[in-house]
């Protein structure tokens, strides 16, 4: 049974930056929603012995539609929130450092152009979808983008999503209305990059 990931912060603690009525409906309702919907997919295909990860790596080699694209949807929707949710504190840690801190500044310059690749890639996403930042087992960065619930494991790049920017309307509507850059340079502010470190660490060890 996959289960939403438990927030350690309540609806309306990561005010002003994501106000309460959007994390009421975005956890409450939507992560739900993905999370019941991927159970009932999972044991459908007969899958849901496995983790997600090791789901969302067999989409790409998934050839009935019909398996396929509620596993890709639903899967990708339950991880992909359970990433955004448990990245997020209202007490985060502002910056990364140690060996995270390194690889960033190796492969983007600094943490600032990191952001703004991952502004550019989120506010740049046509529709509805995410911006990931990911690792392989060699503990490479990549800054990506994904349409829908889509995500690099789901398509097949072999890479692990350690942060995910949700640009789905239902992520920042409520609040910003057309305002995508006006959220994603607030979503920052809430950001907790030791969570993003420990995510890297449990990939690369
Ligand atoms: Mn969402």
């Amino acid at each position: 049974m996959f289960e939403q990931i438990k927030l350690d912060y309540a609806f309306d603690a990561l005010e002003p930056y994501i106000d309460t009525a959007t994390m009421e409906t975005h956890y409450g309702k939507h992560h739900a929603t993905y999370t019941a919907n991927f159970n009932a997919a999972a044991e459908k295909a007969g899958l849901a012995d496995k983790s997600v990860e090791e789901i969302l790596a067999m989409v790409p080699s998934m050839d009935d539609p019909a398996v396929k694209n509620p596993i890709k949807n639903n899967g990708g929707g339950y991880y992909n929130h359970n990433l955004y949710f448990g990245t997020l504190s209202p007490n985060p840690v502002k910056e990364p450092s140690g060996v995270l801190l390194d690889k960033i500044v190796a492969t983007f310059g600094s943490v600032d152009a990191l952001k703004e690749k991952l502004i550019a890639l989120a506010a740049g996403q046509f529709g509805s979808g995410w911006a990931f930042l990911s690792t392989n087992k060699s503990g490479e960065l990549i800054a990506s983008s994904s349409p829908n619930q889509d995500n690099p494991i789901s398509e097949g790049t072999g890479n692990i999503p350690i942060l995910g920017i949700d640009v789905w309307e239902h992520a920042y509507y409520l609040k910003y209305k057309n305002l995508r850059a006006e959220y994603l340079k607030n979503f920052f502010e809430v950001l907790d990059w030791g969570k993003v470190a420990e995510n890297y660490n449990k990939v690369v060890g």
